[in-house]
């Protein structure tokens, strides 16, 4: 006996959910979403208020990121559907996992109602691996089709339309027991694992560059073979952490960071740069035209520019037997290693009223647990994170950098705490992100949970300031005059302080860790600094 027999097309999408292992739903209703909310709740998922559609996505996807299973965010039809357009995009240039459901006008009045009809399933289509309306077949096969699809390299969102008169029908059931859908068989190509071996046997200099597309189990493997070849690594800002930062190797952060001009010629002094998961996603210069590229990774990233010696398939066997292949090491000359590495090495600023935002990130990373997850927002305050920060474990460091939003830190570090309720959880954002999520600290009072944000507040979207000026234009529609954040906090019924030095902020930090409190630090930044370094 089929136990879907019966079911309408909601409950049977919220049973299949359930069985495929997803327990968390973020969204924000409208009344035609209503029977999906039920079914999910019926099915003993847990579901979850969002102050923003957008949230919900990004909670989502990095909850997905972390766990492999996609989490699913929801939205009602029209207005809600737009605003889960800018996470959606995140998932797709962030290469991340997630399901999202949005209602739709009946399908028996789609042709006669004109009011908030947008064909929702067409504008995500460009930004998901898949968009499609639910209706015509069984939503248990679909579902399952759609996971796997969000999984499997590159992973990324789906989009399913539940029209709200759909969602109360029955569901066309297959009659036979559904098997969970198989992962594709990941095919290994050692021909080009060979041709790559000899590519690298006749380099003299080669330089890891390691990407997004390195799963965290393929950590140990990929520093085996690095270890092995003896050159450096470079990563990249989304696979932070996959080696420790204090590695003898290590030579820096690629991708339009801070320092980015000391880092463009360390790949320039390399003869081959050879690829580990690299997606040229992450990369906002072509550098690669000038470069040769070898790369190893689960799916090709040969587009645009970028075409490199490739070899597909399993990257921690990949990375094991690539390792195995090579004869030799290649080192770089000691003096050259160390001058890569010492060029990275600045100073805070010590001049100007306020706190240095370079000094007050080394300052939170010494407060900070090694194994402590931090997130960060994007802006200027971003580059110096994604360079400066040290991370030193896999997963435990998480930013948007394919499609670069703003506002993707407080909820990175939502979905972070929900999977670790007992690690040490922070987010570093910019003033103009915080404002821009600050409905986020409801969902964080709500959930009881003990994230530290820490807001580098300097009144200005510094990084398109900075951009401005640097065009030869004069500042303009980017400062503004922001709130005190920790009266905002306290409004919100969070813990507020401001530290006006790095040891009151470290000590703000340290109180909140200790009593696992929730904590909105502000700290009034500099960010005369920023236009040194980003
Ligand atoms: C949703 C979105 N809108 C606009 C931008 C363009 N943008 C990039 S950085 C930035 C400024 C961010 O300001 P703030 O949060 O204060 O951080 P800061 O640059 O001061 O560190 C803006 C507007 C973006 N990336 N994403």
């Amino acid at each position: 006996m089929n136990r879907r027999r019966g079911l309408n097309h909601a409950e049977t999408m919220a049973t299949s959910l359930s069985d495929c292992g997803v327990g968390w739903v973020f969204g924000l209703p409208g009344g035609e979403i209503s029977a999906f909310i039920e079914a999910c709740r019926r099915a003993d998922m847990r579901v979850v208020l969002t102050g923003h559609e957008n949230s919900a996505a990004l909670i989502a996807q990095v909850m997905g990121q972390i766990t492999g299973t996609p989490a699913v965010c929801f939205a009602t039809l029209g207005p809600g559907a737009t605003n889960l357009a800018t996470g959606m995009a995140n998932a797709f240039l962030d290469r991340a996992p997630l399901l999202a459901v949005t209602a739709q006008i009946p399908h028996s009045s789609y042709a006669s109602l004109t009011h908030q009809r947008i064909a929702v399933e067409k504008m995500f289509a460009p930004i998901t691996k898949r968009s499609t309306v639910i209706g015509d077949r069984d939503s248990c096969e679909l579902v399952r089709e759609c996971i796997s699809l969000a999984i499997e390299p590159r992973p990324g969102p789906v989009m399913l339309v539940l029209p709200s008169d759909v969602a109360n029908q029955r569901c066309p059931c297959s009659d036979g027991k559904i098997e969970p859908s198989k992962k594709r068989s990941q095919v290994q190509h050692e021909d080009s694992l060979l041709r790559l071996r000899d590519r690298i046997a006749h380099s003299e200099r080669p330089l890891f560059l390691i990407g997004l597309g390195t799963p965290m189990v393929a950590a140990s493997a990929v520093r085996t073979l690095v270890e092995t070849l003896q050159a450096p690594f470079l990563v990249t800002p989304k696979v932070k952490g996959i080696l420790p930062e204090d590695h003898p190797l290590f030579l820096g952060v690629a991708s339009g960071m801070a320092m980015d001009r000391d880092i463009l010629e360390t790949i320039r002094m390399a003869d081959l740069i050879v690829g580990v998961g690299f997606d040229p996603v992450e990369a906002d210069k072509t550098w690669f035209t000038e470069t040769e590229c070898v790369a190893i990774d689960s799916v090709s990233m040969a587009e645009g520019d970028y075409h490199p010696l490739e070899a597909i398939g399993n990257m921690v066997s990949l990375a094991g037997d690539l390792a195995g292949f090579i004869e030799k090491p290649c080192p770089w000359p000691d003096g050259l290693l160390e001058e890569r590495r010492q060029v990275l090495h600045r100073v805070p600023r010590t001049s100007g009223g306020s706190v240095s935002p370079l000094g007050l990130i080394q300052g939170l990373r010494s407060t900070f647990p090694r194994n402590g997850i931090v997130t960060c927002d994007v802006g200027s305050h971003k580059l110096l994170m994604g360079q400066f920060w040290r991370s030193y474990e896999p997963g435990t460091f998480f930013m948007s950098n394919g499609l670069s939003g703003m506002g993707f830190g407080i909820p990175a570090a939502i979905a972070a705490q929900l999977v670790y309720p007992e690690r040490a959880v922070m987010s570093v954002v910019g003033d103009g992100g915080m404002l821009m999520m600050a409905h986020d600290l409801v969902l964080i009072r709500e959930l009881q949970l003990p994230i530290i944000i820490v807001v580098l507040a300097d009144n200005s979207l510094s990084l398109i300031r900075i951009s401005q000026e640097r065009r030869g234009y004069p500042p303009c529609a980017v400062d503004f005059c922001g709130p005190r954040f920790d009266t905002l906090a306290d409004a919100f019924g969070i813990r507020g302080e401001k530290a006006t030095t790095i040891a009151e902020a470290q000590l703000a930090v340290e109180r909140a860790l200790e009593h696992q409190t929730s904590l909105l630090l502000e700290v009034p930044v500099d960010l005369q600094e920023y236009y040194e370094l980003v």
